[in-house]
């Protein structure tokens, strides 16, 4: 058996029963991806990455890809080499991309719940394989010249790469100082040193197309400082004639490291430099100047990958850990402790491991929820966009949850995976021998790359809910109060429901506090201190963590009335654990986790400006 065990049946629950995706599934731009068509890609899908992909997962970790620095070329080892192939010969990575490019247009809800089963047999086959959703957004943004770039990206399956990050320029992207220089043909020469790429250099694809930002120099009215002075380029490995897709000369851009890494050893993390010596040739995105708008479009993608990674990774952790406990035999069963004959029992019997396996099973399934719930907002804006219509709610619904699948579920996934789904399996969790430890390591680049937790909680404070003048949030809000004034079945959740209405309460009651603490920061206003403005930034992680509890906790109660209607009826002797699961994960998670907000409410009133004021020494 190997190490990934998917959840096939939660996915399908999920999209299905509480979600009702069949209802967008073979419909307009969907029309050729019904739900039947739907159900068998992810049978596929699931049966590939838990044996295919999954394969070398674990020899990839131990033997990650090798850096020649002479020749600048980085060799991916061969079980990669093998998994990334089966999942391109399967051709499933076509779903979900548009037509023009050679894609089978599926509901982003679809999408996302594939990836979930590849991100978490085996992350380095998604992470070297960006080509189709960058191809997809670069055909949006293109020109009309450049689409036969996004096409032959699909056609000749070459690679793709984002290019922010620099030495200097992590978090603060503006810093970024790579430089753009005009040249005569109307392309652009690139110039300066790019740092933790993922999959920069590598050997699994002819060609790799680099979506570069930098700042362009000499011409008037662009290139400013920060953010909005940088240009969008695509920059390829080799030039290639733009109708054939023949590869021409190599171009000036090299891997010049390859950092060693903690874990997702086998994705080559590198720095890139530009331009030393030889010209590297890029093409301006489209034809505005407007690099970071665009680069957020594939920053946006990603973000909702490494969520989904760490999610996935966390729900494989806890069915390694459920499967472990199962069959782990040790000491007595509490109530016969004293009894030194009482027979030896389970570890699944003891309190601290039910405690620990249950909160593991409803932070998994109520944030692939989480995942999927947000998916159906992009499904909506698809819609809409086919429609020729415009979703704006969907769209602000779908930004104000992007922070909390990526910070959130980054965060969570990586907390629990090690202190839940390692601990369960005592001291062999530290071992090797299981996959567990694998996934602690693999799991704590999620809470980095794209943004770490920090920029995730000012995003979803100043950005999703400030500037978004609460749209999003009050349109979210009141679902969740609906939902806290509806009633279920036979009442059985009712309790749940109201420890949610009070969660939510303390939510709302947070953010009160969070716009005081800005609106007395405000430099225009009288009797205020600007300096106010780090109470905000003291808590903005706070509250992104608490609303996400919010969220999931809804997400989790929805399930649980789907699952009661269903347990009404007739069921399967499988169906019916499945449901009673699913209530028992709800109630769990309303009774031992949602509670908790009383207190981070509490720590954010009392928040003051004492450690602000300290003076560094004392640290
Ligand atoms: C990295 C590599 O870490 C990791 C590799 C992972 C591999 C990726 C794999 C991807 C796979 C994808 C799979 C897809 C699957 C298929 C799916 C198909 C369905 N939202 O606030 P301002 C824009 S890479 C949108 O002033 P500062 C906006 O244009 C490195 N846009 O910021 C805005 O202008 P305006 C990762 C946003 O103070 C402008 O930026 N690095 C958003 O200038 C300026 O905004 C990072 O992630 C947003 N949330 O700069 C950087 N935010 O306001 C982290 C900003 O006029 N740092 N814009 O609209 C930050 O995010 C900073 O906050 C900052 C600050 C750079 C934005």
């Amino acid at each position: 058996m190997g190490h990934y065990k998917s959840n096939l049946r939660d996915i399908e629950f999920t999209l299905f029963e509480v979600l009702g995706r069949d209802e967008v599934l073979g419909h307009g731009p969907f029309e050729e991806t019904d739900g039947e068509t739907a159900r068998h890609i992810l049978a596929e899908v699931d049966r590939l990455a838990r044996e295919d992909i999954a394969a070398s997962f674990t020899d990839d970790d131990r033997s990650p890809a090798v850096y020649d620095p002479e020749a600048r070329t980085v060799t991916v080892p061969d079980g990669m080499r093998t998994a990334f192939r089966a999942w391109m010969d399967s051709g499933f990575w076509h779903v979900g991309l548009p037509h023009e490019i050679g894609g089978q247009p599926a509901p982003a809800s679809l999408v996302w719940a594939m990836s979930e089963l590849v991100l978490g047999a085996h992350p380095g086959v998604y992470l070297y394989n960006m080509g189709p959703s960058f191809s997809a957004i670069l055909y949006r943004l293109a020109t009309q010249e450049q689409q036969k770039v996004a096409r032959l990206m699909i056609e000749r399956e070459w690679n793709a790469t984002m290019q922010l990050t620099e030495p200097d320029a992590g978090s603060d992207v503006g810093a970024g100082k790579t430089k753009a220089f005009p040249q005569p043909d109307g392309t652009w020469h690139l110039q300066g040193v790019k740092r933790f790429i993922t999959a920069g250099e590598h050997d699994l694809s002819e060609n790799i197309v680099h979506l570069v930002l930098a700042r362009p120099v000499g011409v008037e009215g662009v290139g400013g400082p920060g953010t909005k002075g940088l240009s969008l380029f695509i920059v390829p490995k080799y030039l290639f004639d733009w109708d054939t897709g023949e590869l021409g000369a190599r171009n000036g851009i090299y891997a010049t490291n390859v950092e060693r890494k903690m874990g997702i050893k086998v994705s080559a993390t590198c720095e890139m430099t530009l331009g030393d010596g030889e010209p590297c040739v890029g093409y301006l995105v489209g034809e505005v100047h407007d690099g970071i708008a665009q680069m957020f479009q594939v920053i946006e993608q990603a973000r909702m990958m490494v969520g989904t990674k760490a999610i996935s990774t966390l729900s494989s952790g806890y069915l390694n850990a459920l499967e472990y406990a199962k069959e782990r035999v040790q000491g007595a069963d509490l109530t016969r402790a004293a009894d030194k004959t009482a027979p030896r029992v389970a570890i699944t019997a003891h309190p601290d491991v039910r405690r620990s396996l249950m909160t593991q099973k409803a932070f998994a399934e109520g944030m692939r929820a989480l995942v999927l719930y947000t998916a159906t907002m992009q499904d909506r804006v698809l819609l809409a966009s086919a429609a020729g219509e415009h979703d704006d709610m969907a769209e602000r619904v779908n930004d104000l949850l992007l922070p909390i699948v990526k910070g959130y579920g980054s965060e969570r996934a990586w907390v629990l995976l090690g202190s839940e789904s390692l601990q369960t399996l005592g001291g062999s969790g530290f071992l090797q021998d299981y996959p567990i430890e694998q996934y602690v390591r693999d799991a704590k680049i999620d809470t980095l790359y794209e943004g770490t937790t920090a920029i995730q909680g000012q995003d979803f404070f100043f950005r999703k809910i400030v500037k978004d003048q609460g749209q999003a949030i009050t349109w979210l809000a009141g679902q969740i109060t609906e939902f806290v004034g509806s009633e279920d079945e036979d009442g059985r959740l009712k309790e749940e429901r109201a420890l949610l209405g009070t969660a939510l309460g303390e939510a709302q009651a947070m953010l009160g506090t969070m716009f005081g603490f800005l609106m007395s920061a405000n430099p225009q206003a009288e009797g205020t201190d600007v300096r106010n403005v780090y109470k905000v930034g003291l808590n903005t992680t706070r509250l992104l963590m608490a609303i996400g509890d919010v969220v999931v906790g809804w997400l989790l109660l929805r399930q649980a009335e789907v699952a009661q209607r269903a347990l009404a009826g007739e069921v399967s002797d499988a169906d019916q654990a499945f449901y009673t699961g699913k209530i028992a994960a709800a109630q769990w998670f309303a009774r031992q986790i949602l509670p908790r907000l009383a207190a981070e409410r509490a720590v954010m009133d009392g928040t003051d400006n004492a450690v602000m004021d300290l003076p560094i020494e004392a640290f």
